[in-house]
């Protein structure tokens, strides 16, 4: 990226910040995230001191989006049962990378520690995919009995391989579709150009909808929405409001079609590096950060719910035979999914 454009972006984000930020309530909005589409801020490299060590942890929300306290609350929980001898900086608004690359550098130790979404994480084992499955999670309670017990753990241990020592999950609420032109219904879905994260079950979940998947950096769908250039995305309530796309594109079609978490993890090099003393530590303050972000989470949404509704956004709410239309129409992804990973759609189903 050239110097004047990244200038250009840092003074837009500021902008932003002094435009929108007064009369927010508490949470915050964000607008185009314009640092988040990789083009990075050059970030300090962490000094350690004292011999303490000292690791960067990535994110790509800002400062105070739940899953940016959860890191944190990780962050300080980890110092605390270490004595000060570890120290993990968290890196908000994607200055150390988008999503995808960020992944990459925490496969190969570039960066220790990175907090994503799932659905990107197909890349290191497509078995991850199973989270991103439309209509497969009953509700939140389904879906946390399943992350908080064998099946999460199972998924987490299946990074390994791919170098990345998965360690949590945070809260990510559910997904649903919105657009610049009214959708009512899902076949208004179709023929159009639908943003989609990185990760082949999301497109072909749009494909199967008849709609365009467009993969895109979650930081450059602002501008596209803008530009005219997709006709709509899909997100939870409280990404829909932070990042300031609830003002272009005003539609939210209320399908909750999927609830992929975010997740925590850590670079196996890094890990595999420490003694065994810091390496629990990590892991059980990685754990013991979640009903922290949970909470947070929850607040967040709520208001990013409240100030959408306020904002007099058209929202609609799916009706149940159109759900029941989606999951016929999706029925080759499960088929596909259920050759590769026997049995764990069905253990899914079975978890209480
Ligand atoms: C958000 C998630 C981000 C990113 C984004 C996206 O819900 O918190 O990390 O994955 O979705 O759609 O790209």
């Amino acid at each position: 990226m050239s110097k004047s454009k990244k200038g250009f972006s840092i003074f837009l984000s500021i902008l932003y910040i002094v435009i929108l930020l007064p009369g927010c309530g508490n949470i915050r909005e964000v607008a185009d995230l314009a640092t988040q589409t990789g083009n990075e801020i050059n970030a300090p490299e962490p000094k350690p001191e004292n011999g303490q060590l000292v690791f960067r942890l990535a994110d790509n929300w800002s400062e105070d989006y739940p899953p940016v306290l959860g890191d944190k609350e990780f962050a300080r929980l980890v110092e605390e049962r270490s004595g000060g001898k570890l120290k993990i900086i968290v890196y908000p608004d994607a200055v150390l990378g988008d999503e995808q690359s960020v992944i990459e550098q925490v496969q190969l130790g570039g960066i220790d520690f990175a907090r994503v979404n799932s659905a990107p994480l197909v890349s290191v084992d497509s078995k991850l995919g199973v989270l991103c499955l439309p209509y497969l999670f009953r509700n939140s309670d389904h879906l946390w009995n399943v992350l908080l017990g064998p099946i999460g753990d199972e998924l987490l241990e299946s990074l390994k391989p791919g170098g990345i020592s998965g360690l949590a999950y945070y809260d990510s609420g559910a997904r649903s579709f919105y657009t610049k032109v009214p959708v009512n219904n899902i076949s208004g879905l179709k023929d159009l150009r639908i943003r989609v994260q990185q990760s082949d079950p999301f497109s072909s979940f749009i494909k199967l909808l008849g709609a365009t998947p467009v993969p895109l950096n979650f930081g450059d769908v602002y501008n596209s929405l803008q530009k005219d250039e997709i006709d709509g995305a899909e997100n939870n309530w409280s990404s829909y409001y932070t990042t300031g796309h609830y003002r272009l594109a005003r539609y939210y079609f209320l399908d909750e079609h999927t609830r992929n978490p975010e997740v925590l993890l850590a670079s196996s090099k890094v890990i595999e590096s420490l003694p065994e003393e810091y390496r629990e530590i990590i892991t059980s303050s990685a754990r013991d950060s979640v009903e922290f972000q949970r909470e947070a989470w929850k607040t967040n949404e709520k208001e990013s719910e409240d100030m959408i509704r306020k904002s007099g956004a058209i929202i609609t709410k799916i009706s149940d035979s159109d759900k029941e239309l989606i999951q016929k129409t999706i029925a080759p992804m499960y088929e596909k999914f259920d050759k590769e990973y026997k049995n764990l759609i069905e253990r899914i189903k079975d978890t209480k």
